[in-house]
């Protein structure tokens, strides 16, 4: 029986995606580096520094660690101020509801985020006070595809990982999941997440007894 639910937050909750791809492009266009929205794609679900290694595949030249944190940081404040113009009417469709069905049946609510920046994306969207707990970037030492985020989400929880449920956007927060021992719900297309058999595009497409049906 799946006691709790644990929600990925960015493309799961609320469509950050663009911001992040707009924040990456700036830094991307400065240096002379080719990026795009497939590439941005990959970005999902992995880590800042992750994704900048990512970008940083078609560069021209190499970057010291002391560069590399710098762009890491212009990225993240250019994102930032991206964010500030985020508001509840950005939550994905299907987020709010579903976060209330769940909640009206008693089942244990968190975020497991990869993000650093989870907490003002909840404050923006006006759910700070929402969910039963929040696991976030500043929380972990290993990102997704490592479960320690979803392990850590169940034990603030109290619940064991077998009765836990992790909805996920991406490829690395799937695997994640599995490594957890906990089942999995996707959100998207089967092109995007391959061999996940239970998946809708959107949280709006799928009933809470089907969010809740074990299989
Ligand atoms: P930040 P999630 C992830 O969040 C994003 O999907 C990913 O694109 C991003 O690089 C990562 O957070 C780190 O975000 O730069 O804000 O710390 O999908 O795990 O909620
Ligand atoms: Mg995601």
């Amino acid at each position: 029986m799946i006691r709790a639910v644990i929600f990925d937050l960015d493309g799961v909750l609320v469509s950050t995606d663009d911001l992040h791809y707009r924040a990456w492009k700036q830094l991307a266009d400065a240096e002379g580096i080719q990026f795009d929205r497939a590439i941005n794609h990959r970005l999902r679900g992995v880590s800042r520094m992750q994704s900048l290694e990512i970008i940083l595949e078609r560069a021209a030249r190499s970057y010291s660690p002391e560069r590399k944190a710098a762009m890491a940081d212009a990225k993240n404040a250019a994102y930032r101020d991206l964010l500030s113009t985020l508001t509840p009417a950005d939550a994905l469709p299907g987020a709010d509801a579903m976060l209330s069905a769940l909640q009206a049946r008693g089942v244990k609510t968190a975020v497991g985020s990869s993000s650093r920046n989870a907490s003002l994306i909840l404050e923006k969207l006006g759910w700070s006070d929402r969910f039963d707990a929040v696991v976030d970037g500043n929380d972990i030492q290993h990102s997704k595809p490592h479960p320690e985020v979803f392990v850590l989400a169940a034990k603030r929880l109290g619940v064991p990982p077998a009765q836990c449920l992790v909805v996920e956007d991406a490829a690395a927060g799937v695997d994640a999941a599995r490594r957890a021992g906990m089942a999995v719900f996707g959100i998207g297309t089967p092109d995007r997440l391959p061999g996940l058999i239970r998946l809708a595009p959107s949280l709006a497409d799928v009933s809470v007894d089907d969010l809740l049906r074990e299989g």
